[in-house]
């Protein structure tokens, strides 16, 4: 029976994973050279919600969209109760400090303090939208450094970042919580305020409990080992969330999976072992952008590569890898590792969806679907949500 390798403990994990899908996937999208728009792109956030509830129907994988502000200003009492219409709530928002031209020079760091409070009101205003959403956390990733050196006093832009965020985590109730996500370049080329783990790791711990890093899995130089830093965030109490993606060479925002599948299971693996699966505190979420392939789907199967990479994760003998670790034998280690690693789960996931009564296939069913097809038909002037609106 296909579906046996997947135990009750593993379908009882696997049934509670929920991963939460940016607003900004299902928009326009590209880079500095070109954006091609793809018919059917939603108009305002209430389309971008109804597409990615389309997610959720296929996958029971996606019950919450994170938003962006202001890309996704609107009612937001209405907005939630469509939300809620179409199956999913609003998840994460996330604040914006790169679009404006008073930030050149910073936003929460910027030397000049009426242009930090503008940035400090930004994420109050931002507060005030989790309030009416219900929404948990607030992101913050800041497009903030210099280009060369000599052009900025480091130490002066992290103590004024501490005291900006200081007001921001001031302005959080009992149950909302910050998440800071580092990046280790990008717009800024020398240096980066927030450029990695530890550096969040710093300023959120100075904030306080509902401080937490948020790790983007695209913001790392090449080579680096990210399931460590998992490990030691999980460890240390303080990974608050995930934007997974995949990259070939700097921020792609390619589908989860996709560039390095080795890697994703690496890093789930590390979540499983340090306790942060169906953990509250360890939201997944996707920062993706779909520049040439469309953004349902496109979504879809990254949701479907992190639950079968999850599932292969839960697959490792944790019994036989503690025994060769502990005897020293290294061969039979990494032997049990690459053998989760290694064995299609595929089926078994296909079989589990359909005694589940869903579809075996959420690609082939969304195709089916007829969706495509009608939002090219009914939608036309699609907004270029993303980046760059
Ligand atoms: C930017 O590189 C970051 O990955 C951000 O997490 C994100 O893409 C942006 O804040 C969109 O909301
Ligand atoms: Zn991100
Ligand atoms: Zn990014």
């Amino acid at each position: 029976m296909t579906m046996s390798i997947l135990t009750p403990e593993i379908r009882a994990e696997l049934e509670k994973q929920a991963i939460e899908l940016p607003s900004w996937a299902f928009g326009n999208s590209g880079t500095r050279f070109k954006v091609f728009g793809t018919p059917g792109t939603p108009r305002d956030p209430f389309e971008k919600i109804a597409d990615a509830a389309q997610v959720h129907k296929y996958t029971a994988l996606a019950p919450a969209v994170a938003l962006h502000i202001p890309w996704d200003m609107a009612d937001f009492d209405d907005l939630r109760k469509h939300a809620e219409d179409h199956g999913v709530a609003l998840g994460t928002v996330n604040s914006n400090t790169f679009q404006d031209d008073d930030y050149k020079f910073g936003a929460l760091t910027h030397e000049d303090a009426s242009v930090r409070q503008k940035a400090i009101d930004h994420h109050l205003a931002c507060i005030d939208v989790m309030d009416a959403t219900g929404s948990r956390d607030l992101k913050i990733w800041l497009a903030e450094g210099s280009n060369y050196p000599g052009q900025a006093d480091m130490r002066g832009r992290q103590d004024r970042l501490h005291e900006s965020l200081e007001k921001i985590y001031a302005r959080l109730g009992d149950d909302q919580r910050l998440v800071l996500e580092y990046k280790f370049f990008e717009p800024a080329f020398y240096h980066t305020d927030v450029p990695d783990w530890g550096t969040s790791y710093a300023q959120v711990s100075a904030l306080g409990e509902k401080a937490m890093v948020c790790l983007d899995t695209g913001h790392h130089a090449p080579g680096t080992n990210i399931e460590f830093i998992v490990m030691q965030l999980l460890r240390l109490g303080k990974l608050g969330s995930f934007d997974f993606n995949s990259r070939f060479y700097a921020d792609d925002d390619l589908m989860v999976g996709a560039a390095d599948p080795f890697q994703l299971f690496r890093i789930l693996f590390e979540v499983v072992r340090g306790g942060g699966l169906n953990n509250p505190d360890v939201a997944f979420m996707l920062d993706q952008c779909h520049n040439v392939e469309d953004k349902i789907p496109g979504q879809i199967r990254s949701v479907l590569n992190v639950q079968e990479m999850t599932a292969r994760a839960l697959l490792v003998d944790k019994d036989a890898l503690t025994a060769a670790q502990r005897s020293g034998d290294v061969l039979a280690a990494n032997a049990v590792f690459m053998d989760a690693f290694y064995t299609d789960v595929r089926p078994a996931l296909a079989e589990w969806r359909e005694s589940r009564g869903m579809d075996a296939d959420p690609m082939a069913a969304y195709a089916a679907s007829g969706y495509q097809e009608k939002i090219a038909a009914d939608r036309v002037g699609g907004v270029q949500a993303g980046w760059g609106a």
